[in-house]
């Protein structure tokens, strides 16, 4: 079983954000929207150390590693300084009551949707909280283990076409996969979908109830990432390094599910057009950065949980190389490093196991521009990473008193943080900034 170490949150409010910070609006939504450039926010006239500082001393993880005799290629690629939110954090439940959600997009009148994941059902919630019906006309998922209705966004020509994409475990004669839909949403009292079309259908057909992968990311010049998983049964982890197979890739398609002409294995009969990077093991957080970059976190075997910038072609190593090892505690690899395979950015042994990410571009906090913020579902944790020069040189965990698994965070266009508790009763949470607490105001 995975153990993620919880630290305990310290409610140290030194300091807040500025009013002037608060009041200005951010950019709308999330995931397929970067972060500004990394910048000192509203607490340029603090004597504590400002963003941007880099932090020294101890690392928030304490608890030993899985894998000792596993040495990071570079300082700081784990255990990076332990690091502290200084703004009040106000959590507020805005509805609850969903079984296992996994995902939230924002429709641009404010309200949400959301996915469960077992039953397949996707609602929409208004931002007082209040859910729809289940959206009907979803084709039916295989919902058993990690499967069943996952991601969904709002597509990018949302206003004028309506539609939206979500990906599920898609039963198959033999198996499964994972495929992505899109359909019309027809708004009302009882909402359906219209016009619904399977645009990717994930290769081969396996049976497996585990690591499909299955995260969305639009790109501002028209593309659609697509995370995948190898499966984890031996016979489809093999496949991650197979570019014949989708197993373990990130894929990168167009709305309609066909092809860019620029994807780097576009032409070549040994390699299936789709692959942007492979050598992965289970994406479940990926998000754009502000130069508009895609990340990854991984969940990675135990105690190789790891965060990654594929790049195109790439092969980011699994099962080859790593840094965790098997639950059992049989070792998976030899070593941790390979020629033509790439070294994670960061690593976190013992693992976090991550589930969502957002790379913060929002005014409500602005200590936090820049910042990466991971579901931690072991770990009970909101992961905050903050990096320079595209290293990592602080970590937080944040919300770790609520002993909740954290399956999803995205930023909200009014630059709130909202997140999803995996639970039976799953609830959806809203992140925003306290008052300055009394005698601290700057
Ligand atoms: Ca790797």
């Amino acid at each position: 079983m995975r153990h993620g170490l919880v630290t305990p949150f310290l409610a140290a409010f030194l300091l807040s954000a500025t009013p002037e910070a608060q009041a200005q609006t951010s950019r709308p939504p999330t995931r397929q929207e970067g972060n500004l450039a990394p910048g000192r926010g509203g607490d340029s006239q603090q004597s504590v150390p400002r963003q941007g500082d880099i932090p020294s001393g101890a690392p928030v993880e304490t608890a030993p590693p899985n894998v000792p005799e596993f040495k990071p290629a570079f300082p700081q690629q784990t255990r990076a300084p332990a690091v502290k939110t200084r703004t009040p954090i106000v959590v507020t439940e805005v509805a609850s009551g969903f079984n296992k959600p996994w995902a939230i997009a924002f429709l641009p009148d404010g309200r949400f949707l959301v996915t469960e994941k077992p039953t397949g059902s996707l609602f929409i919630v208004t931002a007082a909280g209040k859910k729809s019906p289940p959206v009907t006309g979803l084709p039916k998922v295989d919902g058993r283990g990690q499967g069943g209705l996952l991601d969904v966004e709002v597509g990018p020509d949302y206003a004028k076409s309506g539609l939206i994409y979500w990906t599920y475990y898609e039963p198959r004669e033999g198996g499964n996969g994972l495929a992505v839909a899109r359909a019309r949403l027809v708004d009302g009292p009882k909402p359906r979908i219209e016009g619904l079309q399977i645009i990717f259908r994930m290769q081969p057909t396996l049976k497996s109830t585990l690591h499909a992968g299955g995260r969305l990311v639009f790109t501002p010049d028209g593309k659609l990432f697509v995370t995948l998983g190898e499966r984890s049964i031996l016979q489809g982890r093999v496949q991650a390094q197979d570019l014949k197979s989708d197993f373990g890739k990130i894929v990168r398609i167009l709305p309609d599910g066909s092809i860019p002409q620029d994807n780097p294995f576009v032409g070549r009969k040994d390699a299936r057009p789709e692959i942007w990077s492979s050598g992965h093991r289970n994406v479940l957080a990926a998000a754009l950065d502000a130069q508009q970059r895609l990340w990854v976190v991984e969940m990675g075997p135990r105690g190789g949980d790891e965060l990654n910038r594929p790049e195109p072609g790439k092969d980011y190593g699994w099962p080859t190389i790593g840094y965790g090892e098997e639950y059992s505690g049989e070792p998976i690899h030899k070593t941790t490093q390979a020629a033509g395979m790439e070294q994670p950015v960061y690593y976190w042994d013992p693992v976090i196991s991550p589930s969502g990410l957002t790379i913060y571009s929002g005014a409500l906090f602005p200590e936090w521009k820049g910042n990466f913020f991971i579901g931690g579902l072991s770990s009970q944790a909101l992961v905050r990473l903050v990096l320079k020069d595209d290293r990592v040189v602080g970590e937080e965990r944040l919300l770790t008193e609520r002993n909740a698994r954290i399956r999803e965070v995205v930023q909200g266009p009014d630059g709130a943080l909202y997140l999803l508790t995996d639970d039976s009763n799953g609830r959806l949470w809203k992140l925003t900034p306290g008052a300055t607490p009394p005698g601290r105001a700057p």
